[in-house]
Order: C-alpha cells, then sequence, then structure tokens
C-alpha cells in the first residue's frame, strides 16, 4: 500500500517533516480555505503541491472536495456548484492529482460524543456513545418528534446521561456534534444546525439517493475523461442519524451507486472504522466484491458495544479484522498490479501528544502507531503469500 497521512494544511501542528519521518511518500490533504461550492484554481492547486513536494512528499489523495449542501438537497445553486466541482476535479488532474475524497453525508460529516474517552493504557479515544447522542437530540436540540425514533430504554439511559452531567459535558457533547470535527467544514450554531436539519424535511433515503447518483451522473464522466477516480467514503456513523437519510452505509447501498453509474471513475475509499461499525458489514467480502473501485483506503479499528457505542481501538484491535482486510487488498493490489493508497485513519493522543493541542483523532503518534503496526502487517502477508 502507498503510506501516507492526512494533513490538514500549513496550520496542521503536525508537520510535512512529521509525515515524512513517518515513513509516509505522500499527504492527503485539501483546500480546506476555499469554501464549499466554488471551484478550485490551478493557481492555489499548484502552490499547495509545490508546497508539499518541496518536501520531498507528493500530494497523493484529495480529501476533500466537500460536496456542498445545495447539492445534496439539489436547491439554490446547485447547478453553478456540480459545474464548479466538474472544474475542480478537471484542474487536479491537469495538476497531476487524479484521486478525489467525497462524501454524501447530510448536514454533517463524522460524528463522535466524547472525543477524549480514556483508554486503559492512559491514552485517549474517540467515541459515539449512544445515549449522549440521543441526549443531544432529545434535551439541547429539542428536535421535534425525536423520540418517536427511540425505545423507551434509550430515552431513560438518554435522560440519565443528561440529568448526571456537567454544564461543561453538557457543552462538550453539543459541540462535538454541531462544530465540526477536523475536516467537516461546516460549523454551525445551535439554531443554525436545527434550520439545516429543516433543509431535509421531505428528503428520504430514495430522494438522497436520487440527488447522489444525479451527481454522480453529471461528475463521473467528466472524471473519467480527464482519468481521475473519486472515491466516496461511507457514512459514520453508517446509518440515519438525527432523522437525516444517509445513502453509503452499506454493500447494497454501494451496489446501487455502482449500478448506476459503472464508470471504475466512481470508485470507493474504502473506510474500514466506518463500514466497522455494523456488524452486518463483511468487510472483507466488501473489499472482494468492490476491489476493481477501491481507490483509497482509511484504516482502523472500532469496537461497539449491545447498546450501540464504539470507539476507535488500536489499529489491530477492536472489532476490524485488519488481517483479513489487509489480506484481501493484498489480493486486489496484485490483480490490479497497483500499489492502493492508505492511511492510517485516526489515533489515540497518546505520549507527548497528551500535553499539545492536537486535531481530534490526527494527532502524530496515535497515527504513526498505527501506520507501523499496518505497514509490518501487511508486509508480513505480503512476504508469506509472494516471497
Ligand atoms: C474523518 C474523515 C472524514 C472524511 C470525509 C470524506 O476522519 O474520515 O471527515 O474525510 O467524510 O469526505
Amino acid at each position: 500500500m502507498e503510506q501516507t497521512m492526512r494533513w490538514y494544511g500549513p496550520k496542521d501542528p503536525v508537520s510535512l517533516s512529521d509525515i515524512k519521518q513517518a515513513g509516509c511518500s505522500g499527504v492527503v490533504t485539501a483546500l480546506h480555505h476555499i469554501p464549499n461550492g466554488e471551484v478550485w484554481t490551478k493557481e492555489e492547486i499548484i502552490t499547495r503541491k509545490n508546497h508539499i513536494e518541496a518536501m520531498g512528499l507528493q500530494w497523493t489523495v484529495v480529501e476533500s472536495i466537500p460536496v456542498s449542501e445545495a447539492i445534496k438537497t439539489q436547491t439554490d445553486d446547485f447547478i453553478k456548484h456540480i459545474e464548479n466541482y466538474k472544474k475542480s476535479i478537471q484542474n487536479l488532474s491537469a495538476c497531476g492529482i487524479h484521486i478525489v475524497t467525497y462524501n454524501f453525508m447530510p448536514v454533517m460529516d463524522w460524528t463522535r460524543t466524547n472525543l477524549a474517552f480514556p483508554m486503559e493504557d492512559g491514552s485517549l479515544a474517540l467515541n459515539f456513545e449512544i445515549a449522549a447522542f440521543i441526549a443531544f437530540d432529545l434535551f439541547i436540540l429539542k428536535r421535534k418528534d425525536a423520540e418517536k425514533e427511540y425505545t423507551k430504554e434509550q430515552i431513560a439511559a438518554a435522560k440519565n446521561k443528561f440529568d448526571n452531567a456537567t454544564e461543561t459535558q453538557k457543552n462538550e457533547i453539543k459541540s462535538n456534534i454541531i462544530k465540526g470535527l477536523p475536516g467537516s467544514e461546516e460549523s454551525f450554531t445551535i439554531e443554525e444546525f436545527a434550520t439545516a436539519l429543516k433543509t431535509y424535511d421531505g428528503i428520504d433515503a430514495a430522494g438522497l439517493r436520487k440527488n447522489l447518483i444525479y451527481f454522480l451522473q453529471q461528475v463521473i464522466p467528466v472524471a473519467e475523461g480527464v482519468g481521475v477516480k473519486m472515491v466516496i467514503h461511507p457514512d459514520d456513523p453508517p446509518y440515519p442519524i438525527l432523522g437525516l437519510p444517509r445513502v453509503v452505509s452499506t454493500a447494497s447501498d454501494l451496489e446501487l451507486l455502482f449500478n448506476a453509474v459503472p464508470s471504475l471513475s466512481n470508485g470507493l475509499c474504502f473506510c474500514t472504522g466506518s463500514f466497522g461499525v455494523r456488524a452486518d458489514n463483511d468487510l472483507p467480502a466488501m473489499i472482494k466484491q468492490f476491489g476493481q473501485r477501491i481507490n483509497f483506503l482509511h484504516l482502523r479499528s472500532t469496537r461497539r458495544n449491545e447498546a450501540g457505542d464504539f470507539y476507535e481501538d488500536n489499529h489491530l484491535e477492536g472489532d476490524v479484522d485488519m488481517y483479513a482486510v489487509i489480506n484481501e487488498v493484498v489480493d486486489i493490489m496484485q490483480q490490479r498490479n497497483i500499489s492502493i493508497p492508505m492511511r492510517p485513519d485516526h489515533g489515540h493522543q497518546m505520549l507527548d501528544d497528551l500535553k499539545k493541542v492536537t486535531n481530534p483523532g490526527y494527532s502524530a503518534i496515535g497515527r504513526l502507531r498505527g501506520l507501523a503496526e499496518l505497514r509490518g502487517l501487511e508486509l508480513g502477508i505480503i512476504r508469506n503469500k509472494y516471497k
């Protein structure tokens, strides 16, 4: 696999030099300063690319060109935004960048309730606790009719959580959800958040899927024409939340998208941590099934409990069978005769990073640990199979 790390640009506390020392050949990054819906110009792309290359690294993957809310809901300027999206893809290709990640999650990108969940070894992990999330929905956001979506037990657990939380804890849960985690690009006040949710009134899963397919029908032929692989990132967590539809959570969701737009430029960012939250997602089988379309890998593992809570475990532990995953990936790469870019997705805040301000999930040392373990695992598998 092509080893990379995500880099949030010049302001990232983890530097390009750190990433190089971790053993990466490239970075995954985006022009975060360009507002959603606008064109990424060649000038902006080249400036960033030169900056990365001056450090002896490649700009391997774009993560992400965000899909605007207008495109997802087909409102306002969505036609213009799609045209701008096409232009950005063409500009990236002209600058030699050929893999573009995006997602189609309504309103929010990835979501967690606790960004400093203590592990037994003293490191801190990211965590999604259902009771905290429902407490936010029912008692902070106070979404209309939300209680109809939960069981009596879930509501009781959420009430208990809320009643026992300090004001600081309540504020933390709220801001973790509405302020947007790194890379989300969107950040809301509670009023703005409620308004944004309302824009999905009348858009169910079928409606959202239709809008996604429309977007793909427009954009994929352009991407194919200039040799760009678009790779969709799955929903995180992989099920509907806050009454919003989510349509990129399972193998059958993916089949619908790939059947609708069969070009191989309509590809997948295989995120083991996102898909792995669902016990009914068989990750090695999904890699086998969609192997021709996987052009980027996010490798991490989550551990879930019966209530539906999950936390991000060490990369080789938790519910994801990382050996089985990389075993499949190695076969796919052999068949396709390529090296697929990967990044160690997230990592625990640990060692010196516990004393630093870090981007949640994206501290240096935890990801370095993950990367080191993953590349060792890959090497062991390859040597065992082929040499
Ligand atoms: C979180 C990330 C996501 C991802 C986007 C892709 O850590 O995996 O924010 O970048 O969903 O568009």
